[in-house]
């Protein structure tokens, strides 16, 4: 890609006005890729313009399906962070009492349109719905409907972007008829979809029961637990994975109770299932603490980029700290970036460089930089004027010249490769602390 090229070169057009539909090469090759069936031609891909994007605030809009007692509500407080439930609105915004829905909720139900928000991170709303026993044709009926409802809107906010699917082990059948009706309804249409296989502290209790049934005295089944539990997971992803409509992805989670437990991989998982990359990048950055993905991401989608503007729109839009008047952000950090650092990028190294020094500054400005655009681009000033020349610098140039770029032919082979594990590393392994010599 020449100089001159100032748009982003994977998304296929920009869209005039956030949300309008565009097809878009990439997500169709990743949405061609990622079900066992192509899904149902009327539900449409996105193309969008991370600057109008930004502009329009949209919240990420998750459905997550699960039986009463699956763990939902729980991984959504760790998803946000929060120990208060969160607040429930009305399809049209308006506030609901807790008290109101108290008394269903307590049986298990829920009303698949209301809108739940949690305070500590309002950058996501959720849609909670009960999941499905044998024989319920209506609340399958009831869940197509809303997702067809969602996915037949235009406007970005009111699309609904993933669905978590949580199946709760610890019972005798994790995965029930109804779930593999579910599944072979192809309900979901191109929205991904990830398969959560919760409470598996209670699954490993159940194969230790069937292990010392199986005449294993303690220590022989202790030490067979780990590898029964896995194969009993094996057994229910392929259930699945056998239906017409299979999920993208699967996962197992932990005790979700615990502290000590963490719901990244689920974050992970569920930003590779994105296929369109400004939605993507709006996920990522709801995540407002995950560092480490906002870099694999910026890494992945900047370093095709030959021009300063696209390295920094696609590299500074993974944090979500500069969400906030996002554009303006890039234009003026641009502008310093412009005077501190080469603008050739011909060479995949030199980005490799520049995507590095924007993540390590900005990644600074995490906790020092409010979100108004002008103590951000401070910050970020401050930060980039210690950086440029450093030791830090150094020692960081130093290793990404020495990585084996003569492997690298474009972003799509790069993404996952053995060469942007290793630029993850070298950047989440040289922070820059403004305090601490540089
Ligand atoms: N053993 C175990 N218990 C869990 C786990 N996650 C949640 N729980 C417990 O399971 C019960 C139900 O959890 P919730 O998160 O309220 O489940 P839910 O799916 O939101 O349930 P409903 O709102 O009734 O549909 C609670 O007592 C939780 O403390 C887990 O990972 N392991
Ligand atoms: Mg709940």
């Amino acid at each position: 890609m020449g100089q001159n090229s100032s748009r982003p070169k994977h998304t296929s057009k920009y869209s005039p006005k956030s949300g309008e539909v565009i097809e878009n090469a990439d997500a169709k090759r990743t949405a061609s890729k990622s079900s066992k069936k192509t899904a149902s031609p009327d539900v449409k891909i996105l193309a969008l313009d991370p600057f109008n994007v930004r502009a329009t605030r949209p919240q990420f809009r998750i459905l997550v399906i699960g039986k009463a007692n699956a763990g939902k509500t729980t991984l959504l407080k760790k998803v946000c962070d929060s120990v208060d439930d969160p607040e429930i609105f009305s399809p049209s915004g308006e506030k609901i009492d807790p008290k109101v829905v108290e008394a269903s909720h307590r049986r298990g139900e829920h009303d698949i349109t209301n809108q739940l928000v949690f305070k500590s991170n309002p950058g996501y709303i959720f849609h909670d719905s009960r999941g499905f026993e044998s024989g319920s044709v209506d609340e399958i009926k009831r869940v197509k409907m809303f997702i067809a409802e969602q996915a037949a809107t235009n406007k970005l906010s009111d699309q609904l972007h993933a669905i978590w699917y949580c199946l709760p082990t610890d019972t005798n059948r994790p995965v029930t008829k109804a779930d593999e009706d579910f599944f072979n309804t192809g309900v979901r249409g191109q929205v991904p979809l990830i398969a959560i296989f919760t409470k598996v502290d209670g699954l490993e209790d159940i194969a230790f029961t069937q292990l010392q049934d199986a005449g294993f005295n303690t220590n022989k089944a202790l030490k067979k637990l780990a590898q029964k539990t896995q194969e009993m997971l094996a057994d229910f992803r392929q259930r699945l994975k056998q239906t017409d409509y299979p999920p993208s992805e699967y996962l197992q989670l932990e005790d979700m109770r615990k502290t000590d437990t963490s719901c990244k991989e689920l974050i992970k998982k569920t930003a590779a299932t994105i296929s369109d990359d400004a939605l993507r990048m709006l996920f990522v950055s709801v995540q407002r603490n995950n560092i480490s993905l906002s870099v694999r991401y910026a890494l992945a989608n900047a370093i095709d980029q030959t021009h300063i503007r696209e390295i920094t729109i696609w590299t500074l839009g993974y944090f979500g700290h500069v969400w906030e008047a996002y554009q303006e952000k890039v234009l003026t950090c641009e502008a310093t970036l412009r005077k501190l650092c080469p603008i050739a990028f011909d060479l995949v190294a030199a980005r490799a460089e520049l995507i590095s020094a924007i993540c390590i500054c900005t990644e600074q400005t995490f906790n020092e930089a409010s979100t108004t655009p002008e103590k951000f681009c401070n910050a970020f000033s401050t930060a980039l004027h210690v950086y440029r020349g450093s030791t830090l610098e150094h020692a960081i140039k130093e290793k990404i010249w020495a990585l084996q770029w003569e492997s690298y032919k474009d972003r799509y082979s790069f993404k996952d490769s053995e060469l942007h594990k290793s630029m993850i590393e070298i950047v989440m392994s040289h922070p820059l602390r403004l305090n601490a010599s540089t």
